[in-house]
């Protein structure tokens, strides 16, 4: 008789983000044991997890939630000793690059510390994992593209330089303490449950609301910024790719296409048959203090070593935001028609 092969655990940081909440689903669908950590809030913040969320008596309840911070170092201990995770993905990030303007020393301290932190709760806890780390292209900033692992950086926000902290403290603990850990440089990724604020699906919700007759103007910043935008269920595949090869490295996941954000804006209102120069205005608040023009990722080396390769591409990612927004949007609507007539 062979014994079954023992179930791995995995711990994500940002569960209750866009991407952990998609990793939690693939790790699940893996066989894996999920347990992620989430921030006490005075309102709720799990909806992008609640359908996945089973009653703790359920025959298949392999998700667990635990209350910490990636500010709060000794939590982060007492919570590794607890876990004994086999991966850990530090998903975790104040990760709006405007709004760390505006909150540079918080960002630092989530975005860059927290990594820090986390990277030593395991060394306390003696334990034997491989590491994620959420890099991001914006780490490149001003550096021109095409950009890949080799591409010096040159970040141009609190929340870029943040990052770079943090990509650099994971290959050091890489190189002097021989952790299993890499960097998933990754660019642009969205989804419909990308959040609010950034621009694909501030736009995208723009497109069903005013599709609706809910609002008749959308303002934006600079629409000429370049951006290089990935569907994010690929993305965390990518990741989960990263952990399991043999030999622990850094990757760029991105699909190699520029577009601007006026090329976004083009796909998404044609997409619902409107004119997006009807409705867009300018509102200088948008703006960020130094910005970063043109991101366009070489994903070769994930190409080569990991045989990842996006297949969803900005003109159709607007599409499937889009039709997502309007149909939240009925569904809201007929809740609404329910409510008043019952
Ligand atoms: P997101 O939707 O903004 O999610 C961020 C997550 O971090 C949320 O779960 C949030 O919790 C959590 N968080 C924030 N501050 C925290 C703290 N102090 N302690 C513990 N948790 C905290 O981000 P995302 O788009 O999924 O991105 C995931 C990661 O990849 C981030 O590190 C981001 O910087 C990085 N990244 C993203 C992209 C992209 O295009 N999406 C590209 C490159 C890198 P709440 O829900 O409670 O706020
Ligand atoms: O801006 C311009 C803005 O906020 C994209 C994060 O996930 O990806 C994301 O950072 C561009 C910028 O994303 C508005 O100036 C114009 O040039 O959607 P965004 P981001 O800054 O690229 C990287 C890879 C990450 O790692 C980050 O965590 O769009 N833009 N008008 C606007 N942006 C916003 N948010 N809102 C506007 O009204």
């Amino acid at each position: 008789m062979t014994t079954p092969a023992p179930i791995k655990r995995a711990l994500i940081t940002g569960i209750t983000g866009q991407d952990g909440s998609y990793l939690a689903e693939l790790l699940l669908s893996k066989g894996y044991e999920v347990h992620g950590l989430i921030r006490r809030s005075s309102s709720f913040n799990t909806a992008r997890i609640d359908h996945i969320y089973q009653p703790a008596q359920a025959d298949d309840h392999r998700l667990f939630l635990h209350f910490a911070d990636l500010s709060d170092g000794s939590r982060l201990v007492t919570l590794l000793n607890e876990i004994q995770p086999h991966e850990v993905y530090n998903l975790a990030a104040q990760s709006h690059v405007r709004v760390s303007f505006d909150e540079p020393e918080y960002t630092g301290d989530v975005t860059g510390l927290g990594t820090i932190r986390l990277l030593e709760a395991i060394r306390a806890a003696h334990i034997d994992c491989r590491f994620y780390q959420a890099s991001s292209s914006e780490m490149f900033g001003a550096t021109p593209p095409p950009q890949n692992e080799e591409t010096p950086f040159y970040p141009r926000s609190p929340y870029g330089v943040a990052k770079v902290y943090s990509y650099w403290i994971t290959r050091n603990y890489r190189e002097a303490y021989g952790l299993f850990a890499v960097n998933g440089i990754l660019f642009n990724h969205e989804s419909p449950r990308r959040g609010g604020t950034f621009v694909t699906r501030k736009i995208t919700r723009a497109v069903a609301r005013i599709k609706a007759g809910l609002q008749s103007e959308l303002y934006l910043g600079n629409l000429d910024a370049v951006r290089d935008w990935g569907y994010a269920p690929e993305y965390v595949e990518g990741m989960w790719r990263m952990l399991q090869h043999d030999e622990p490295t850094d990757y760029v996941l991105a699909t190699n296409t520029a577009y601007t954000v006026r090329d976004f804006l083009q796909f998404s209102f044609e997409h619902a048959g409107l004119d997006w120069e009807k409705y867009v205005r300018f509102d200088d608040r948008y703006l960020r203090p130094t910005e970063v023009d043109a991101l366009v990722g070489d994903f070769g080396r994930a190409q080569s070593l990991l045989g990842w390769e996006p297949k969803v591409l900005t003109p159709r990612l607007a599409q499937i935001m889009v039709d997502a927004d309007v149909a939240a949007l009925d569904v809201e609507g007929r809740h609404y028609v329910d409510q008043v007539q019952s």
